[in-house]
């Protein structure tokens, strides 16, 4: 059942701006400071809500934020005399921020911090530097009695900007501009009420990182530790947006071809394999190589390799501009034959039918795989298989995962980036069996809208997708209400792989 939820809103100006897009019901005008706070928060009705979210305007303290700027708390802070001497999270904050984004707000997420007097000037400055955003004087008291095991939120719209104090007749004008803002965020604020409610979370094991990653990833670190930035290399080392922001920020730079990359520097070539080409250029070059081919990526480039010199032409199967499948192909081009989709299964041409072989790209779904080589096993009764099966451990693996969970489920998330192949598979797993799949590269890119109805939600990851978006993922969801977790382990993974010698 979902639970219900109530908007405070301080004053008679804050509650008639919200009134407006979230009707009379959920709005309660519960008086400005702390005190009045204080006795609406343990009136019976706030006690009993599921769901409690404080709405309305604030002081910035942080000198970036303007008028009509939006500040979604992601811990309400209660300032005493000593101090901090609460401190209220509001985990649903990323999601209520990208629902207010997603309506055009110019948002920001941090602490909050309540007051029980009014704060002005070099006292402002004092509470920045604990980090705070902005100051108000009811959200702490407000949230207080119904924040444990309860579901808190708090949107506060920047009426002064951190030089001004609040209420001055300067910022009058400021102050319409965050009540024409406030007025804006009901819907979003409403998204957020449709969503909260009690529900299982079943985690897909096994979720994120496989062994070939972590070889990548760790492969990286040690070259800049190493010899130090930067450290170029060639495509994104793996198709996850975090992990290549992260190693840029310690000195990897991320380079689409190898002409990009300067004379004598070190290059790393990605997880994902690289043409023989690409290899013969950086050697032509006198480039350092440090190769982060996943090892069952090069397995299948040697299959490549043997198939096509003993005459067969190859089929490929796999998709077109991918990394793996041009540096696959890129080793006999001239033998090798692309098949995308079952479609292409059908039509393909060989010029002997009797010596066909087939390969396929690491990250493919196993069933749609299974309906491909059936029909080419149809046109070409002798086709020849590889000697173990390409779609890697991993892959399968996290697609057997999803299929343990995904029928018990209303909806499905899969942590990862819009350009990893594997975790795409995977949405498309859960959505062949029926359930609704979204990919997203965290917790900011979940929409409330699924998660409305949602009593159970399942979460997975692609081999890129680091393990710490996944926690933040199941944290976000534990702001929209109590959360049952269960892990579904359908294997144990122990696969390591060595270490290339340049950096053991
Ligand atoms: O797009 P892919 O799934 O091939 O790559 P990603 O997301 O980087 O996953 C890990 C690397 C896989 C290589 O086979
Ligand atoms: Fe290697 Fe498979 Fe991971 Fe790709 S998904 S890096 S093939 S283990």
């Amino acid at each position: 059942m979902p639970l219900s939820y109530l908007v405070c809103a301080p004053t008679h100006l804050e509650a008639r701006s919200l009134r407006r897009g979230l009707g009379p019901a959920v709005v309660r005008r519960t008086g400005a400071g702390r005190r009045r706070s204080e006795a609406a928060a343990t009136s019976t009705e706030l006690l009993a809500a599921g769901a409690v979210a404080v709405a309305g305007i604030a002081g910035a303290l942080d000198p970036e934020l303007a008028p009509g700027d939006v500040v979604v708390a992601t811990e309400v802070r209660r300032h005493g005399e000593r101090g901090t001497d609460r401190v209220i999270p509001c985990p649903s904050a990323p999601l209520l921020a990208a629902a207010l984004r997603r309506s055009g707000q110019r948002v920001v997420t941090g602490p909050v911090v309540s007051t029980d007097h009014l704060v002005t000037g070099q006292e402002r400055a004092e509470l920045h530097r604990t980090g705070a955003l902005a100051v108000d004087m009811e959200s702490a008291w407000l949230l207080g009695p119904s924040a444990d095991g309860g579901t808190p939120a708090c949107v506060r719209v920047i009426a002064d900007p951190a030089t001004r104090p609040i209420l001055r007749p300067a910022t009058v004008g400021h102050l319409r501009t965050a009540l024409r803002t406030l007025a804006t965020i009901s819907p979003a604020l409403a998204y957020w009420g449709g969503a909260v409610r009690p529900r299982r979370v079943l985690l897909a094991s096994p979720r994120s990182f496989c062994a070939g990653v972590e070889r990548a990833i760790d492969i990286v670190e040690r070259v800049l530790d190493q010899r130090g930035a930067p450290v170029y290399v060639r495509k994104q080392i793996v198709h996850n947006a975090h992990v290549v922001r992260g190693l840029e920020a310690r000195g990897a730079v991320f380079v689409d071809e190898l002409d990009q990359v300067p004379d004598g520097a070190t290059v790393v070539f990605s997880a994902h394999g690289v043409a023989p080409s690409v290899r013969a250029e950086a050697d032509d070059r006198g480039l350092a190589v440090v190769d982060a081919t996943c090892p069952l990526v090069a397995k299948v480039h040697s299959e490549a390799r043997r198939f096509a010199d003993r005459g067969d032409t190859v089929l490929f199967i796999g998709h077109a501009g991918h990394e793996e499948t041009e540096g696959t192909m890129g080793e006999r081009a001239e033998s090798m034959v692309l098949v995308e989709d079952l479609e292409a299964a059908r039509s393909v041409d060989v010029p002997d039918a009797n010596h066909v072989s087939y390969l396929v790209q690491t990250t493919l779904a196993v069933d749609e795989v299974d309906e491909i080589l059936h029909a080419l096993h149809e046109r070409f009764p002798n086709l020849q298989a590889p000697g173990s099966d390409d779609i890697c451990y991993a892959t399968t693996n996290r697609q057997h995962a999803l299929r343990s969970v995904a029928h018990e489920a209303d909806v499905v998330l899969v942590v990862g980036s819009r350009n990893s192949s594997n975790s795409n598979r995977l949405v498309e797993t859960a959505t062949r069996m029926g359930t609704p799949a979204h990919l997203i590269d965290d917790a900011s890119e979940i929409d409330l809208d699924w998660l409305a109805g949602a009593a159970t939600v399942a979460v997975t990851a692609g081999a890129s997708a680091p393990t710490s978006l996944v926690d933040e993922v199941v944290q976000a969801l534990r702001g929209l209400g109590p959360v049952d977790l269960y892990e579904r382990e359908v294997t144990r993974e122990d696969i390591r792989f060595t270490l290339p010698k340049e950096v053991r």
